[in-house]
């Protein structure tokens, strides 16, 4: 069941399940991505990549590849010591040291993992130029490898000799009274909890097109975020950022893996101007899965304490994240964004989370769909989970007696993060009408008996997002170098018709249609005349781009911001025109219009029209265009209850998914059925990490997962339809009450799946079991479990 086709309560747009204006191009093949765009001239590149996980670089020989016919260049990281500096790595927090190796866009004297690019070849053709990387032939003095996060930090080998350590930093978040929250616990449990590496996998891998002409670079790039790639280019190419146009044209999905600034991007622009010829990278899947940014891959020390009563006193983390060979834009930040949330939906008086950052010689990780919340709502989540099984309660009743009561709202935590609104026991009800625990339990119990083991597995989430406050995310606060506000712009024209500048940068989260919907209330008009821009620094005002599910609450506010100081002038110059006063003017059926006298009034056009022929009231500017930068106050919370139902085949060990059943609530809809997507791709996201996707390395760093044959991604297929429902508690942080979505089904998922297979293995003996849920994994747990009779499998 769904409430998507609710009409809503306002009879606006807001809230109604609008088809995506976005689609037709999309699904009739005439977007326009990297891979099909072309400049006169254009040269291609090719990188030469590491097959070593830790060498020096003896000597590179680029001979035989610049003899080839059509290659212009060949160059190596020696030839770009013009650059002013390494690439980014963002956050500085305030008081910590974080080690910070110079990353190099092409590699120096020395590479750190597999992929580490050490030359790039630039020829006519785009596979001659492959060909050609191949004839660059490389010597390497391989050095001692080490891939495991643990064994990095007992000591040697180093990943980056000059440290002398293998540990990037330590950074803790805690509150409340730890020792005291253990001493009045009657039960205490720890456990292992290894959230492993995964990749971002979008259908549409990395390109770059850089066209420098005439002292000015354009550079066209598959990113999540075209303003930071401009002002980093700018910063390291030495050019005056105006000279600067970075162009994101169609995306094909992100997830996080294009929140970054990448070496390729650096390398085609410095190619171009030093060639004077536009050059293109079109990245191949096997690059993707071996230099794209991965995610994830933390072991956690989890220890939960807790009354009798199931009450939770007191909740340790300490987390062991592998950041691979280099810091990148956001690195270390990614885990800390989960301490935010460790007490998940609960009132937990102390929580503490103690975080140590390592390199290892493995690619690098950063941002993935979720960053640092999934891990932390997989710890709070089943190590619930473990101590209701502990003390034999029900894991409804459990959630039941630790959540944030409604009325606590806004919600200080123990470690001081202020959640702004929040219903768990409204979600959880909510799931529990679709889900009916006593008939569920009668069934698995019948269905034991016939050998078919169903588990149930909750997870009550709830996240921090909308990613900005900057008083929080800037420098006084954790620390990211870059203000957390969103632009918007909206320009009404002769006829009426709206386009806005939005500085989000969606690439695939529908944006042109949410965000007309928001701006056609406030103006009176048809989603269909408001068109959004968005992804070109080269129009509209500065930005902040798309992450951290932040686009609707604070490029949407931003522009619903905007949308309404137009209105504002709209009433002023209607006033004038009609000779009434301002405040009589009201927004009504598509007309500014005299309250009371509904025959009087002007449409948006008309207003136009006056707005751009000066019929404006004295002291007033002409036109009607107006720019807003919003910075909110806080986060928003967006919170749910999931419920994944599992069969487990213990012969073979394979888990299928049967069931799944989810209630979120990112407070005011604009638009359900895109909400439904997010959601229904968010889960697929989670569901992938838990049974199927891992990215994994063997002890000499190479990388074993390569392919989509080794890195096995979810179908339809595999899945179940999927059964969503919604409820609405609107935010106070912004005017339209509206939470981000777009994550929250990677956030909640992976621990509903994983308690689901607990849940189904408990009459085998198995009490615990980490992800990857593969069958290899839930079969050995059962047969050791069986030599144990019974026991924890890690
Ligand atoms: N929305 C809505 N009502 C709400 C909340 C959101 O209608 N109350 C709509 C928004 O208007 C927007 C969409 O839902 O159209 C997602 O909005 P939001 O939650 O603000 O998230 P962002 O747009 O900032 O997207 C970022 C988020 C992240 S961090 C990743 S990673 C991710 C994701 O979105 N990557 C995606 N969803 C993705 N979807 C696609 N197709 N491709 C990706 O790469």
């Amino acid at each position: 069941m769904s409430v998507t086709d609710q009409a809503p309560a306002s009879g606006g747009h807001v809230g109604r399940s609008l088809r995506r204006k976005e689609d037709p191009r999309l699904i009739t093949g005439r977007a326009r991505y990297i891979d099909d765009l072309a400049l006169p001239s254009m040269l291609w590149a090719a990188f030469v990549r590491s097959p070593e996980a830790n060498a020096k670089i003896v000597s590179i020989d680029t001979s035989a590849a610049s003899a080839r016919p059509g290659v212009h260049a060949v160059f190596t990281g020696n030839d770009l010591s013009d650059l002013e500096g390494p690439l980014p790595m963002a956050w500085v927090p305030p008081g910590v040291e974080v080690k910070n190796p110079d990353h190099w866009p092409l590699a120096r004297e020395s590479v750190k993992h597999i992929g580490d690019p050490v030359a790039v070849v630039i020829g006519e053709d785009r596979y001659a130029v492959v060909d050609a990387a191949e004839d660059v032939s490389v010597e390497y003095e391989p050095l001692p490898v080490v891939t495991d996060p643990e064994a990095a930090l007992r000591g040697a080998p180093f990943v980056h000799e000059q440290f002398g350590t293998n540990e990037v930093h330590q950074w803790s978040l805690s509150g409340g009274d730890l020792d005291a929250g253990f001493a009045e616990a009657d039960v205490i449990v720890e456990r292992r909890v290894v959230n492993h590496r995964t990749a971002g996998a979008p259908i549409e891998c990395r390109g770059v097109l850089a066209d420098y002409r005439a002292g000015s670079l354009t550079l066209h790039t598959s990113t999540q975020v075209p303003h930071f790639v401009r002002l980093f280019l700018a910063i390291l190419l030495g050019m005056s950022e105006e000279r600067v146009r970075v162009i994101a044209p169609e995306v094909g999905g992100g997830f996080g893996s294009k929140l970054q600034v990448y070496g390729e991007e650096v390398i085609a622009c410095w190619c171009s101007r030093k060639l004077g010829l536009p050059v293109k990278w079109i990245e191949t899947r096997s690059e993707n899965m071996a230099v794209t940014h991965q995610g994830r891959d933390q072991i956690a020390h989890v220890k939960m304490g807790a009354k009798r009563d199931g009450t939770v006193t007191a909740f340790h983390v300490k987390i062991i994240a592998d950041f691979g060979a280099y810091n990148m834009l956001l690195t270390p930040l990614i885990p800390s964004l989960g301490a935010f949330v460790m007490g998940g939906c609960y009132a937990i008086p102390a929580v503490q989370t103690d975080i140590v950052g390592v390199f290892t010689n493995k690619c690098p990780t950063d941002a993935i769909r979720g960053a640092g919340r999934p891990e932390a709502t997989h710890m709070v989540e089943v190590t619930l989970d473990q101590v209701a099984a502990e003390l034999g309660m029900d894991p409804v009743e459990i959630r039941r007696r630790n959540f944030i009561p409604k009325d606590a709202f806004p919600a200080a935590t123990a470690t001081g993060v202020v959640y702004d609104s929040g219903d768990y026991e409204l979600t959880l009800g909510r799931l529990l009408e679709h889900v009916d625990m006593d008939a569920f339990r009668r069934d698995q119990e019948a269905l034991r008996a016939q050998g078919v083991y169903r588990g149930i597995g909750l997870s009550t989430y709830t996240e921090i997002c909308g990613l900005a406050p900057s008083r929080i995310t800037g420098p006084g606060g954790v620390g990211v170098q870059a203000g957390g506000w969103e632009s918007a712009m909206v320009r009404v024209h002769n006829t009426g018709a709206v386009t806005v500048y939005t500085g989000s940068s969606g690439h695939g989260q529908g944006h042109e249609t949410a965000f007309a919907q928001i701006v056609a209330d406030r103006l009176g008009v048809d989603p269909a005349v408001v068109e959004v821009m968005h992804g070109d620094t080269g129009t509209g005002p500065e930005g902040r781009n798309t992450y951290g599910s932040r686009s609707l609450a604070v490029g949407g506010e931003s522009l619903a911001r905007c949308a309404t100081k137009i209105a504002e002038k709209s009433k002023a110059i209607v006033a004038h025109q009609l000779e009434a006063a301002p405040e009589d003017i009201e927004l009504r059926d598509g007309k500014f219009s005299v309250r009371g006298s509904p025959e009087k009034g002007m449409t948006l056009a008309e207003v136009a029209g006056a707005a751009y022929l000066n019929l404006v009231p004295d002291g007033m500017e002409p036109g009607l265009e107006e720019t807003t930068f919003y910075d909110p106050e806080n986060f928003v919370f967006p919170f749910g209850a999931h419920a994944c139902v599992v069969d487990v085949d213990p012969e073979t060990g394979k888990v299928k998914v049967v069931r799944y059943v989810a209630v979120d609530d990112c407070g005011n809809a604009i638009n359900p059925l895109i909400i439904n997507g997010q959601i229904h791709g968010g889960i697929v996201h989670a569901i992938g990490q838990a049974l199927y996707e891992r990215v994994h390395y063997d002890e000499d760093g190479q990388l074993v997962t390569g392919t989509f044959v080794d890195y096995a991604l979810p179908t339809a297929a595999e899945l179940p339809s999927f059964e969503l429902d919604r409820t609405e508690t609107p935010t106070p942080v912004n005017s339209l009450g509206a939470k981000g979505i777009g994550e929250a089904g990677t956030i909640a998922a992976s621990a509903a799946v994983t308690n689901a297979v607990i849940d189904a293995l408990r009459p085998l003996g198995v009490s615990y079991i980490n992800m990857p849920l593969s069958p290899m994994r839930v079969w050995e747990a059962i047969s050791q479990a069986k030599d144990q009779n019974g026991g924890v499998s890690a």
